[in-house]
């Protein structure tokens, strides 16, 4: 008997939400069941194969719904849970009572524990430190800067290399491990200890290129990376160099695209007041009201300096602090 369990690749919330549904449906539906693994993530066009579905159950956590009628179980807590209309009706209508869809959650981690709890009378104690970082991880709900741009936290260090190792067998084998061992033994491990290092001696170089670049004005903090061939950064380091700043603005070039990302401390003195999505959909981006970005061609760079300094200045308070 083989239950295939679908994850969201690469993201804390979805490797430990397939180590809970793992532990649930090991100890309390099908103790000898083999499980194998598949990492999802979000791209163009469809995002299954009916043979990704290849169990004697099929099962998906923290990822979109399939009308497949080989998927037994669903677990979901973000807002855009369907493809379509007609996806979602196809849900609303399921009678097997194993597909759960609670967009109130923070993450689908605390959502699988709870659901295990309250209706299929499961619990374990020792996932508790796993279910309250999914929380804050997928929450953003950090006590500080710092918290998240000095990694401090073993939790914060295994997220760091559940997001960047390229590794896929990696991260499998991280699911089974936390699916047996607590959070603190497995993100403290040698292994992942050797695999952290490399993306932390990273982060902190670009930690320093950023604080060598960034220009703090009128509750704006901008930096231009783009002759660095820096692509990404932790986007708390903006509010960890400068806690004064509300919003941040930087300009990256990749390989497919030059991009303007616009964020807003969450700890900022003075409360945002601008709508950052409606701002980047006038350039052709896009995003939520507290953090977006805008896309060029990776050639447009005059383009994109250009676009950002008109981003800076309409988010500029006329006072500086
Ligand atoms: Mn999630």
């Amino acid at each position: 008997m083989k239950l295939r369990l679908l994850y969201h690749g690469h993201c804390f919330d979805g490797v430990a939400s397939a180590a809970v549904f793992t532990r649930f449906y090991l100890r309390r539906i099908r103790p000898a069941a083999q499980v194998e693994y598949t990492g999802l993530l979000h791209r163009p066009g469809s995002l299954f194969d009916e043979e990704m579905f290849d169990g004697d159950e099929n099962a998906i956590v923290d990822f979109k719904y399939s009308t497949s009628e080989r998927l037994t179980w669903w677990f979901d807590h973000h807002q855009s849970a369907f493809l379509t209309p007609e996806d979602e009706a196809h849900f609303r209508q399921d009678q097997s009572g194993q597909k759960f869809l609670d967009a109130t959650r923070k993450s689908c981690t605390e959502l699988i524990a709870d659901v295990a709890a309250t209706r299929f009378d499961f619990r374990d104690e020792t996932l508790a430190p796993l279910v309250e970082w999914a929380h804050i991880i997928d929450g953003a709900l950090y006590e500080s800067p710092a918290q998240c741009v000095e990694l401090a936290a073993p939790a914060l260090q295994l997220m760091q290399v559940i997001e960047s190792d390229p590794d896929d067998s990696f991260i499998e084998e991280i699911i089974r491990q936390l699916a047996t061992r607590t959070l603190d033994e497995v993100a403290t491990s040698d292994e992942v200890q050797r695999r952290f290092q490399p993306i932390l001696a990273q982060h902190l170089k670009t930690l320093e290129t950023i604080r060598r670049k960034a220009v703090y004005a009128r509750g704006v903090v901008q930096f231009d990376l783009v002759d660095e061939g820096l692509e990404g950064f932790n986007k708390f380091i903006p509010y960890y160099l400068y806690p004064q700043t509300t919003y941040s603005v930087a300009l990256t070039r990749g390989q497919h695209r030059t991009k303007i990302s616009v964020g807003s401390n969450p700890w900022a003195p003075r409360p945002r007041t601008h709508n950052i999505a409606t701002i980047c959909e006038r350039y052709g981006g896009g995003g939520h009201a507290v953090v977006g970005a805008v896309s060029f061609a990776p050639d447009e760079v005059e383009k994109g300096r250009e676009a950002m300094r008109e981003i800076v200045e309409e988010l500029s308070f006329e006072t500086d602090y």
